[in-house]
């Protein structure tokens, strides 16, 4: 079995030790950070979802899976910040109101703090006045994430919030999470939505009118 066969069998059993020494193998052969996480972790995480679904697996397996791909993020973590972009704003970043899921917001946070953002990591189970706060106190974009189909919703609230406290006009919104879509994001009045950690970072930039390599994954209104 190949080192990412291997990583991949380490986070659907939950292994967290076994996953770190594959990602610690894996970096070893010279496979890419970004192979790792994307053909190996993420995949990975998909089957647990689907197993989840199909009720093969409950939530403790999903628990220990998470633990385990989160243990091997941590190692894969320096390898994906990418250090020669120039500081190019703050975002406050959190998981909705009601959503305990904090892989994803992890991972964009971590690639938006390689590409030169400041960070503001608040969490999960964000209230809106969280992040109405933070916007307050000078960040630049809001990032939402939300996996499940009930707290999505919670995203309109903390729009409005932000637009009753006077800070829509200097603060951008983006969205993000499994069950978001463009669509969504238009209803709820965000600036921008990505599928992607990477495309979050595109996303980011652009909402902030910095210049952006040409390429598809994130969109926002021109
Ligand atoms: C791991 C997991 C858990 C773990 C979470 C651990 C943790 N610390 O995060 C635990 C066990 C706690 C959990 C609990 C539950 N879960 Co859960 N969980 C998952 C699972 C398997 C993986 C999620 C994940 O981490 N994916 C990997 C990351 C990297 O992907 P991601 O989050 O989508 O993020 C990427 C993009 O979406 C994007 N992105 C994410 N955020 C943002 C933000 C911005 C701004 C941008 C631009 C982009 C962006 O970038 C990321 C990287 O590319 C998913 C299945 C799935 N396929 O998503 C189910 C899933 C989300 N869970 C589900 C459910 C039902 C639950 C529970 C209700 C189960 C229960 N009965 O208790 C609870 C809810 C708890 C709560 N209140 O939040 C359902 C949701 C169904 C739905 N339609 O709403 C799913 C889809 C499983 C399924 N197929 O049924 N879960």
């Amino acid at each position: 079995m190949s080192v990412l066969d291997q990583l991949h069998a380490a986070v659907v059993d939950g292994q967290a030790r076994e996953a770190v020494a594959q990602t610690e193998q894996g970096l070893a052969e010279g496979i890419p950070a970004e192979r790792l996480l994307e053909d190996g972790l993420m995949v990975a995480m998909k089957d647990v979802g689907r197993l989840f679904e199909e009720g093969e697996i409950f939530v403790p397996e999903m628990l220990v899976s998470a633990h385990a791909m989160k243990s091997s993020l941590a190692l894969l973590r320096p390898h994906l910040l990418d250090s020669n972009v120039a500081s190019s704003g703050r975002v406050a970043i959190g998981t909705v109101k009601g959503d305990l899921h904090d892989i994803g917001k992890n991972l964009v946070a971590m690639m938006l703090q390689g590409s030169g953002f400041e960070i503001v990591d608040l969490g999960v189970d964000v209230y809106p006045e969280k992040f109405v706060e933070a916007a307050r106190d000078g960040a630049d974009v809001v990032a939402m994430s939300a996996l499940l189909t009930t707290t999505m919703t919670n995203m309109r609230e903390v729009v409005d919030a932000i637009d009753s406290a006077g800070l829509r006009d200097r603060v951008r919104v983006v969205v993000g999470g499994a069950p978001i879509t463009q669509t969504y994001a238009d209803e709820i009045g965000a600036d921008g939505y990505a599928k992607t950690a990477s495309s979050a970072v595109r996303l980011v930039q652009r909402v902030l009118g910095l210049s952006v390599p040409a390429d598809g994954g994130a969109t926002a209104p021109a």
